[in-house]
């Protein structure tokens, strides 16, 4: 029997109320919506006690994103932002649910709730069990539910017939245990939610400068003469970012912001904390915004180069930096003569911004040595994410910027850990010298062969090739893409496991059986037979520092994550691994990790001090780890992708109030938008061109390859966006994206490029 639960997020109509676009980020505005989220979860006064403790060197990292933390000054009190505020609140709210809440509500009608309401349910407090065949959850002991995953997993035909997915909240401890686990059962089946996010940028880089992460420091933010912030919502998605670009601007830099919405909180930003600053308007971050197209982006790139080439010809060595370029690269030749034989008027077009815009950019790079370029999802999340890093990577070249202070590459990551979980060997396509000295700590001898990635791993499960699917957090069937085909293909695993504290959809739509393992958050408490824990994670920028949660757990009845990893590997494999060892004192598992991972040398001492320390990172010291020890130049096509006439392009995006598929409200401030999420946004020419108003609901489908696909009950918003380019809240938006649209390459699913009609309900 399958259960009759509903795999999208709820299509009915909402009533969100409409006003103008804010053109400012953060201030007082933010400090009123941290307090009241904070207030309905857990209490003003129990909210500030522990939002006291986030980010402080002895205290636990946010659980939002993954900014640094400031290597030496840190604010004694308000070291967060709003939307870190908003993701502590949801993870220790107050509310629970156990046995009795499932009890109460069947699986089929959970799954007719809205995302928001699942969400606001509150945690998770014991571990469920979902038999076969049966709509509600019940109550399970923990050691029954690691006994029925062991059993199931050592029934298995084939140990790639499992996959364990990591969502990026998963300590550099855990992480380590899981994969060790999964690669002692037998499989590389470790897709993660960086495949649907960074994996273009770790892909594009690794090809050029020999290592898939970020080249900058903090530090390095403040001295840029330049940062371009491309594809990016840093005022939402990065609060924190702001204080580093307002640093850059009181130093003298220049922002630009390149992205088919200008997004307030990258225009001004008023530090919420400097009451001096709330009261005389801010600082003007943004410097010259370019309204690039959707993935106009590569085509822009080439256009600027084209204009500095023009310059350099003209006053040679004036430009690029000729000495970095000759000492530190290869295939100068081959990008300028492809450069050449570009045609820029072609570029200016594609790109959907003015000639005189570019101009002037161009103009200002020509005068500038120390650019950072920094960028997120608006630029992976394309069939052509990689080549929009590349195409970076050849800008930052030819300034000679890169591996100097100042400049530098600036992917900004998502989750909270989810560059560590990856440092860690959470990757379904390990590195030979991984696995030599993996296999060696150890005594195993791992799979050698690469595991499904996310993509895979749904098309795995598709054609039934997958009997167990154990996500370790997030939300697999709502972060992914096709949501209709992902969910009847995870609805074909026998068996599907989640860790996790808060309820989510991947709980109700689930295989014929599931288990929920509720586990401690990052705010609480971790205290095993050795004594109190701390964990470690490793931010943006390649800082490995501890976290230590504070809070008494939401039930006794929780267990860690590297806890939970340990009993399953015990039942699985038996005690040919000390697992009982490394969960009673993680201090055993940061041993591990030092004897098989480079970096970590003396890891237990060094993450013992205040602030930790950074791994090394070749291309921030002008090293770079390719075959040849150059950086590459490479060729990269403008994107041929063109929609039909009477077609957008729509790119799905954040609200304001919201972690990825967590929904904490139904506000997205800065664009004007209250109480609804069904919305479209829409530029005002293609709105009357077309025939439609403002406050219309329109279904929206969506045209791949012949394939079409629908969402219903949609609100047009008339918007400040690109012309052709409409855009959709993601989850709402993920049973428009086709499974088979993903980035070459780095197979991340082309969440930002989605070809759409709009049809009139
Ligand atoms: N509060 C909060 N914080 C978060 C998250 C969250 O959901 N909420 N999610 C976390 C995670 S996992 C991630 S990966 C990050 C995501 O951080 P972002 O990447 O900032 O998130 P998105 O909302 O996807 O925004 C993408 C931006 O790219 C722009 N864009 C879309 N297509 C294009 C394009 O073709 N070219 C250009 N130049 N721009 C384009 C959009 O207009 C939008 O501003 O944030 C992390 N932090
Ligand atoms: N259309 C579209 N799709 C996208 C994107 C997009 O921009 N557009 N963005 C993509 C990106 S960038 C990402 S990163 C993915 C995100 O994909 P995921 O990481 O899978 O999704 P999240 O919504 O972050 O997961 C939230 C759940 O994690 C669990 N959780 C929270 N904290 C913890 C913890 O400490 N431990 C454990 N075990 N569980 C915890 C909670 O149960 C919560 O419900 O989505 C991707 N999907
Ligand atoms: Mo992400």
């Amino acid at each position: 029997m399958t259960r009759n639960v509903q795999i999208v997020p709820s299509e009915n109509p909402d009533n969100p109320r409409i006003s103008a676009a804010e053109t400012k980020g953060a201030g007082l505005d933010a400090i009123a919506s941290t307090m009241q989220h904070v207030a309905e979860e857990l209490g003003i006064w129990e909210g500030m006690k522990l939002l006291s403790k986030m980010n402080q060197k002895d205290g636990f990292d946010c659980p939002g994103c993954a900014w640094p933390d400031p290597d030496d000054h840190r604010s004694k009190l308000f070291e967060y932002c709003e939307n870190g505020a908003k993701a502590l609140a949801e993870e220790a709210t107050n509310k629970h649910i156990g046995a009795a809440f499932f009890a109460h509500h069947s699986v089929e009608e959970l799954s007719r709730w809205t995302d928001y309401q699942i969400g606001k349910a509150g945690r998770l407090t014991q571990p469920l069990w979902l038999p076969e065949g049966e709509l509600h959850y019940r109550e399970i002991s923990w050691a029954d539910a690691f006994k029925k995953i062991g059993d199931k997993l050592k029934s298995l035909a084939d140990p790639n017939q499992a996959v364990f997915y990591t969502s990026g909240r998963t300590s550099n401890e855990a992480a380590f245990m899981y994969q060790l686990f999964v690669r002692a059962f037998g499989t590389n089946n470790l897709p993660d939610c960086s495949n649907m996010c960074h994996e273009s940028s770790g892909t594009g880089l690794g090809e050029t400068v020999g290592i898939g992460k970020g080249s900058v420091t903090l530090q390095d933010l403040h001295e840029a003469e330049v940062i371009m912030v491309m594809g990016q919502n840093p005022g939402t998605n990065h609060p924190r970012m702001m204080a580093a670009l307002e640093k850059c601007k009181l130093n003298g830099g220049k922002i630009i912001n390149i992205n088919p919405i200008p997004e307030a909180g990258t225009n001004v930003y008023v530090d919420p904390q400097s009451p001096l600053k709330v009261l005389t308007g801010g600082t003007q971050l943004t410097d010259q915004y370019l309204q690039v197209k959707v993935n106009g982006d590569v085509a822009l790139l080439k256009a600027i180069m084209i204009l500095l080439l023009e310059k350099e010809e003209a006053a040679p060595g004036s430009v690029f930096d000729l000495d970095f370029i000759k000492n530190s690269t290869e295939h100068y030749a081959d990008l300028i003569a492809s450069l050449k034989a570009t045609d820029l008027e072609k570029c200016v077009a594609e790109s959907g911004v003015s000639k005189a815009e570019i101009e002037k950019l161009a103009q200002l790079l020509a005068e500038k040595r120390k650019l950072i370029i920094c960028w997120a999802m608006g630029l992976t999340q394309h069939e052509n994410g990689v080549h929009n890093i590349r195409e970076i990577v050849n800008l930052l070249l030819l300034k000679g910027s890169i591996g100097k202070p100042g400049a530098g590459t600036c992917p900004v990551r998502g989750h909270s850990n989810v560059q560590g979980d990856r440092t860690m060997g959470i990757w379904e396509k390990p590195k030979e010298a991984f696995l030599t000295k993996l296999d060696a700590q150890f005594g195993i001898t791992s799979h050698r062969e690469h595991g499904y990635d996310t993509i895979e791993a749904i098309e795995a499960m598709a054609l039934k090739k997958v009997k167990v699917f154990f996500g370790m957090g997030g939300n697999f069937i709502s972060a992914t893409p096709d949501s209709e085909y992902t969910g009847k293909a995870v609805q074909n695993c026998d068996l599907t496991v989640q860790v996790s504290t808060k309820l989510n959809r991947s709980h109700l739509v689930t295989g014929k059986a599931a288990i929920i393992l509720p586990c401690l958050g990052r705010t609480e408490e971790d205290v095993q037979t050795s004594g109190a824990q701390f964990v470690t994670v490793e931010n943006s920028m390649g800082v490995v520092h501890s976290s230590k949660g504070t809070r008494k757990p939401a039930s006794k009845n929780l267990k860690s994550e590297p806890a939970i990893v340990a009993a399953i590997a015990h039942e699985t494999l038996g005690s040919s691994i000390n697992w009982k060892e490394m969960a009673t004192n993680y201090d055993a598992v940061r041993d591990h990790i030092e004897a098989v991972i480079p970096g970590f040398e003396k890891y237990n001492e060094r993450v013992r001090q205040a602030g930790g320390f950074y791994l090394p990172n070749g291309a921030r010291d002008g090293k770079f780890d390719t075959p040849t020890g150059k950086a590459q130049f490479t060729i990269n096509p403008i994107s041929e992708r063109t929609v039909a006439d009477g077609h957008f392009i729509l790119m799905t995006v954040r609200s304001h109030d919201q972690y990825n598929t967590t929904i904490y409200g139904l506000n997205d401030r800065y664009r004007g938008v209250k109480n609804g999420r069904r919305i479209l946004l829409m530029n005002e020419t293609d709105i009357s061109e077309s025939g439609f108003k403002p406050g219309q609901l329109i279904n929206i489908n969506s045209h791949y390859k012949g394939a079409q696909r629908k969402a219903h009950n949609f609100r047009i918003v008339c918007y400040n966006i690109a012309k052709g380019c409409v855009a959709a809240y993601f989850p709402e938006a993920n049973v428009l994206v086709p499974i088979n649209s993903f980035a070459d390459k780095s197979q991340t699913p082309a969440s930002k490029f989605i070809e759409v009609s709009l049809e009139v309900v």
